[in-house]
């Protein structure tokens, strides 16, 4: 029998409307992953929430040479969730690029998100969050490459779109990979 997680990625204020590095509508996802932890929490299976961690001096930032602008700063209000995100208690929180010279657009990379999977028995994991095309898109493909099932939910997703298209580009990219798209409503864990 497969168990799932649901992975949350990223849903932190500074990617959505108001933020440093805001997400066009990465907001309007809120409820949507709060109804797929509603469901994860009734079938009791764990909820992980990664979330961008920067030191203020992190080489992604543009005054270090980045790409960004300075976003995620540790134990800022920009670094906290979503304020009507409904994590449940037992949430399993991942801060990723977290050390100043190394970025990290992926929840497994450098992190325990790996093993904590394994120590559950999870074998799928069902992606959700912010950004499609950067930190949704690595993370759902290094979850594949861990051997696991990955589905990503198209509509509790949003991208940034640097380059109009990268969002879809990067869905196709996902189904490629091996990861099943589905709307939130075809989530039954
Ligand atoms: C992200 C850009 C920079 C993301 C993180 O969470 O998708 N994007 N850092
Ligand atoms: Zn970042």
């Amino acid at each position: 029998m497969s168990k799932q997680a649901l992975v949350i990625v990223d849903l932190q204020n500074d990617f959505c409307p108001g933020g440093s590095l805001a997400v066009p509508d990465g907001d309007k996802i809120v409820p949507v992953v709060n109804d797929l932890i509603g469901k994860f929490c009734r079938a009791g299976l764990p909820i992980f929430a990664t979330r961008d961690w920067h030191p203020e001096n992190h080489v992604s930032f543009k005054a270090q040479g980045g790409l960004w602008p300075p976003h995620c700063v540790q134990n800022t209000p920009g670094a906290r969730f979503h304020l009507d995100l409904r994590l449940p208690d037992n949430v399993i929180i991942i801060s990723k690029a977290d050390s100043p010279e190394r970025d990290a657009y992926s929840g497994f990379e450098g992190t325990d998100l790996e093993a904590l999977l394994r120590e559950a028995g999870v074998d799928h994991i069902v992606v959700c969050g912010l950004a499609t095309d950067y930190c949704v898109k690595a993370t759902a493909l290094d979850g594949l490459r861990a051997g696991l099932g990955v589905t990503v939910v198209e509509d509790a997703i949003r991208g940034v779109d640097v380059q109009p298209g990268d969002s879809q580009k990067a869905l196709a990219e996902l189904q490629a990979a091996g990861a099943t798209l589905v709307q939130h409503s075809a989530v039954s864990p």
